[in-house]
């Protein structure tokens, strides 16, 4: 038989295997992964985490735990299971099918349950991340709050992998990488794994580990469970793509993986070597502080001890067939102009360097980034995400009590605003938020919660478009204050206002009668009288308006714009 037609055969049949499982798999219940579940389920049906062909049974799962090993002997240092909540677990039995969606509920792939249990999460913290307290790791934080309390092991047959509408080009799995290597000739592949931004050092360190290892190198940072409108994503993997421009020709390939990271420490660095391994890297580059929780903070902060990541992937360098290339941090000597290894540092010499948080300072007022430093178009990528502060968007969140001032002085602000005509202004005031958005909500603690919680969303997409978002809501809540100011500062400027007029202050003016209905006993639970307002314990600016017009009480705010930046 011609061997093109025995090829169509076979896929014929594959596609018909996979129709029929499709129609069946409607009528098996389903679970919906959730970002880190995709990631995790994409490797195994990409054989990324080969040996693997489905989830950890029970007797795998326990094997691993104890010693870095499945149940046949193979070397596998991470438990990789289903979780599940106990809702859903009370409706699974051990041989059962169950339809794996993503999460707008398409199917995925199909399982085959071969155990169900209920795992000792405590002896698991403590095998794999060297810890049980949640408060010392946020990977054993994150397996008590968030992993579910029930694990499912069993085989997987794929439907289809998860979808990614960005940066499809990148997205390559361990057969586009062999196939790409062995089209470039490459024999020695150095894997890199980076989250980090990569500046001039970085090409360095990596070209000169590739000499010494006679090797190519495949950067293959992380795309893992980020929101589709992370934009830090975005800016990350296109400066890598310029990056990548900065190396001599046919020396590195650039590829994205979808990794959810436990940040184990040793265990998630030797998992890290033995994934690469699957796409074809026989080296694996590897930190002095791999997979640490804390690897961004001082020496001091970090959990595991300085190289052990380092120690225990060189142990099994032989079993795994890839050798560790320790990663040697380089520095800028300016009287060589030129790069060189920490270690050979001789006093003396005028080293220079530039930390994430200084970089980050330059960014936000807009100063200087030399080129010793980085390249103009990976700095030109990072201005875009990072404009000055008076080129992002930011929130003024106005608090206080009904008749402190809020609304005056938040129409002032947004006439002024309006004036400087630079960036779009909205104002988020309570009555016009309790008329348009959250019409249905009464004054008790829960709906009031959700009513600033409403504002912070509406708040934080004007922000992260660059917008100017006024909010002059009462807000009598620490929580949802709180949770405003985590979310919106992610996304530009977060300035919180306490209006500390008091009570006495604001009842006098009753411009509403609110305070006069209150003590007259027609409305219950108004803010001051006979329900709490919590003073904000760490406001950016505190303004008591007894005696101080509107006008003056917004110079005052503008004042401080200026002098933080947020306008010129
Ligand atoms: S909250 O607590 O932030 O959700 O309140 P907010 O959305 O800002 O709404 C406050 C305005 O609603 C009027 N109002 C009351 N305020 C406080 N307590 C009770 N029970 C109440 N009932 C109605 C009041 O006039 C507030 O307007 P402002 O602009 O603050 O004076």
């Amino acid at each position: 038989m011609h061997p093109e037609h025995d090829y169509s055969e076979s896929l014929l049949v594959h596609f018909r295997r996979i129709e029929s499982l499709k129609k069946a798999a409607l009528d098996y219940p389903s679970v919906l992964l959730d970002t880190a579940q995709l990631c995790d389920l994409e490797l195994l049906l990409n054989r990324a985490f080969y040996p693997l062909c489905g989830y950890l049974d029970r007797e795998d799962y326990e094997s691993v735990i104890a010693g870095m090993r499945l149940g046949d002997g193979a070397l596998w240092p991470i438990p990789v299971c289903l979780d599940v909540s106990d809702a859903m677990a009370g409706t699974l039995e051990t041989g059962q099918s169950v339809a794996l969606r993503d999460g707008e509920g398409f199917m995925l792939a199909v399982l085959t349950v071969s155990d169900l249990w209920k795992p000792d999460k405590k002896a698991e913290a403590h095998a794999v991340f060297g810890t049980d307290d949640p408060k010392q790791h946020p990977g054993v934080r994150r397996l008590y709050e968030e992993v579910g309390p029930w694990y499912i092991g069993g085989r997987l047959e794929g439907l289809h992998l998860p979808l990614h509408y960005d940066f499809k080009e990148l997205r390559l799995d361990p057969a586009d990488v062999h196939r790409r290597f062995s089209q470039n000739g490459w024999r020695n592949v150095i894997g890199f794994q980076t989250e980090k931004h990569l500046h001039c050092a970085h090409r360095e360190m990596t070209l000169r580990a590739a000499r010494e290892a006679g090797a190519s190198i495949f950067l293959q940072p992380v795309a893992g469970p980020t929101h589709p409108g992370d934009l830090d994503h975005y800016t990350q993997i296109r400066c890598y793509k310029e990056i990548v421009r900065k190396y001599p020709r046919n020396m590195i390939m650039l590829g994205l993986i979808p990794l959810a990271m436990r940040r184990a420490g040793p265990r998630e660095a030797l998992w890290q070597a033995i994934i690469r391994k699957n796409y074809g890297c026989n080296h694996f580059m590897v930190a002095d502080d791999h997979g640490d929780p804390f690897a961004n903070r001082s020496p001091k902060e970090r959990f595991y001890p300085l190289h052990a990541a380092q120690d225990l992937v060189r142990s099994f360098e032989e079993e795994i067939g890839s050798k560790m290339v320790p990663l040697k941090k380089m520095v800028y000597v300016e009287e060589k102009a030129q790069y060189i290894p920490e270690d050979e540092v001789v006093s003396g010499m005028n080293v220079k360097h530039i930390s994430s948080s200084e970089l980050k300072r330059r960014l936000e007022n807009g100063l200087d980034i030399p080129e010793w430093f980085s390249y103009p178009e990976v700095v030109a990528e990072l201005r875009r995400a990072h404009p000055p502060r008076s080129k992002q968007g930011f929130t003024i969140f106005i608090t206080g009590l009904s008749g402190a001032g809020k609304s005056t002085i938040a129409r002032v602000l947004l006439v002024k605003f309006m004036e400087i005509c630079d960036r779009p202004v909205t104002l988020l005031d309570g009555d016009i938020v309790r008329t348009n958005l959250s019409s249905e909500l009464t004054f008790s603690k829960e709906h009031r919660n959700l009513n600033i919680t409403r504002i912070g969303f509406v708040a934080n997409q004007i922000t992260k478009n660059g917008g100017i978002a006024i909010c002059a809501p009462i807000a009598p809540y620490e929580e949802s204050r709180r949770h405003n100011r985590e979310l919106i500062s992610c996304s530009g400027g977060y300035i919180e206002l306490y209006l500390s007029t008091p009570l006495k202050v604001c009842e006098e003016r009753d411009r509403k009668g609110l305070y006069a209905k209150a003590r007259a006993g027609k409305i219950k639970g108004v803010t001051g009288v006979d329900d709490p307002y919590i003073p904000p314990s760490d406001p950016e600016l505190t303004i008591d308006t007894t005696g101080i017009s509107a006008d003056e009480a917004a110079q005052e705010i503008l004042l401080y714009l200026e002098e933080k930046g947020y306008i010129r």
